[in-house]
């Protein structure tokens, strides 16, 4: 659901990370940061949840060229991983326009990795949305760790609706942008269709 800024001229969408703790969805943002353009970009605002009063997302804007004269922006957020911290991420769903799950590919994490994607398919159904009518892209993450999942097992567990997935390093940034581009291009193929 982008917002359209008429005096702005500008169109407004929000990309979400979503993914289990600790699995690479702020290294994904810290990348993009770093190498995009400075007149193409707003503030990082990153927050840790160690502290007290903190707001538990990562915000980065975007402009990323025109549709019909109108500027896109995006807006990218991560959500907290952490279990209880259910009630913000689901917030941070609101009005997302295209998603992307970063998966961790470590063995020890499979079991986190999948109840993670169970709880954003129940945080989209709460917004009335459907992880099949979503813009959304995998990312198969740590792809550089020892004791690895293959990606064809993660292929059959996480993405049985086969939607384009990709391997990444977010440390090194291997993947990043590839994610990045996929998930804003089915998202402009989407606010074209409605156009
Ligand atoms: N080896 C390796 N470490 C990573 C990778 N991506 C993230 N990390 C590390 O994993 C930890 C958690 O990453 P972070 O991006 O904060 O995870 P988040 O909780 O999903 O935001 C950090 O220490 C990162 O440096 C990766 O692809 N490979
Ligand atoms: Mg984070």
């Amino acid at each position: 659901m982008s917002f359209i800024n008429y005096s702005a001229r500008e169109i407004n969408c929000k990309i979400v990370y979503y993914g289990p703790g600790l699995c690479g969805k702020t290294s994904n943002l810290n990348v993009i940061y770093k190498k995009t353009n400075p007149d193409s970009k707003g503030k990082m605002i990153s927050l840790a949840t160690e502290t007290e009063r903190t707001l538990f997302f990562d915000f980065l804007p975007l402009a990323l060229g025109d549709i019909k004269g109108f500027k896109t922006r995006f807006h990218l957020y991560t959500v907290p991983g952490q279990i209880f911290y259910d009630a913000s991420r689901k917030l941070i769903l609101k009005g997302v326009d295209g998603i992307v799950f970063v998966a961790d590919s470590q063995v020890e994490r499979m079991d986190a990795n999948m109840e993670s994607l169970d709880n954003m398919e129940l945080n989209l159904e709460e917004h009335g949305l459907d992880i099949k009518k979503v813009p959304y892209v995998i990312q198969y993450n740590k792809r550089d760790m020892d004791d690895i999942v293959p990606v064809e097992e993660l292929r059959k567990v996480l993405n049985p609706n086969g939607v384009p997935d990709f391997e990444a390093c977010a440390m090194d940034g291997t993947g990043v942008f590839e994610t990045l581009k996929l998930v804003v291009k089915l998202v402009l193929a989407e606010l074209k269709k409605g156009a």
